[in-house]
């Protein structure tokens, strides 16, 4: 596959996945959008799996990414539309092509613009301190790491585009898609109607940041009341696909 220079180091059962993903969250199973949502698809989709935490970024430089009958993949997107064409796993069969359009252009909206205010919320404006996992790590290293990760995050958002804009400004764009994502929610359990399909993962991994992984973020007070079809989507979503996702998280240390 193109772009898969490095080579698969652990081999595990056939047909079963090896996701690499970053060490689990405080409060999400995962702090970034794209593991989580491809580990629920994992789960939607039954398909076995084992995780490793232990080689977060793929060939591609990013996480997560998988390895699977020896071959690894990157991009979550890319490994979930893999996988479902082998293991014959189409969660949106019965969607109008209309349909389908419109899913796309929100779940684009949500991975590709909302969640650079993701970043730019926690390594730009707070500086990582709402990321527990980062300030785990020994006082000395965070000083020196920090530093050198906002500087880098802050330039990945300066190179999309909205890391160019005021703070004040980036907050209204987030609340603006955040809206829009609620009013075509409505009052249907998943994005596509009453059963989940692929587009609920992707837009269950970035919602769940804002609902759950944010705190003290301006968006927060909004998910418990305007926002509120969000957070229950959310509710929804953890209660059918992640039973154990209490013991998912990692525990905070004293
Ligand atoms: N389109 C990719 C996006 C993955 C992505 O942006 N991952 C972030 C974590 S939230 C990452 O690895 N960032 C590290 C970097 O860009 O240096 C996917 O769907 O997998």
């Amino acid at each position: 596959m193109a772009g898969c220079m490095k080579k698969a180091k652990v081999s595990i059962g056939k047909d079963v996945v090896l996701l690499h993903q970053l060490e689990r969250g405080v409060f999400t199973p995962s702090n970034s959008p794209f593991p989580l949502k491809l580990e629920t698809y994992l789960r939607m989709a039954n398909i076995s799996y084992e995780n490793d935490f232990k080689d977060p970024m793929g060939p591609k430089g990013k996480t997560p990414w998988m390895t699977l009958n020896g071959q690894d993949f990157s991009d979550s997107q890319l490994c979930l539309e893999l996988l479902a064409t082998k293991f014959s796993k189409d969660f949106s069969s019965h969607l109008t092509d209309e349909e389908r359009a419109i899913g796309r252009a929100f779940q684009i909206m949500a991975e590709e613009h909302l969640y650079w205010v993701v970043v730019l919320w926690r390594w730009v404006y707070t500086k990582g301190k709402t990321l527990p996992n980062i300030q785990m790590n020994l006082p000395a290293l965070l000083r020196y790491v920090m530093p050198i990760a906002v500087r880098i995050m802050k330039g990945q958002a300066s190179a999309q585009g909205l890391g160019r804009h005021s703070e004040q400004e980036v907050i209204e764009m987030g609340m603006k898609d955040l809206r829009a994502i609620s009013a075509y929610l409505g009052t249907k359990p998943y994005f596509m109607g009453d059963t989940p399909t692929e587009m609920d993962c992707a837009m269950f991994g970035i919602l769940a940041q804002f609902v759950w992984g944010m705190q003290g973020s301006p968006f927060e007070p909004y998910m418990k009341d305007e926002l509120i079809n969000l957070k229950n989507f959310c509710e929804r979503m953890k209660d059918k696909f992640w039973p154990d996702w209490d013991q998912c998280l990692l525990p905070p240390r004293v």
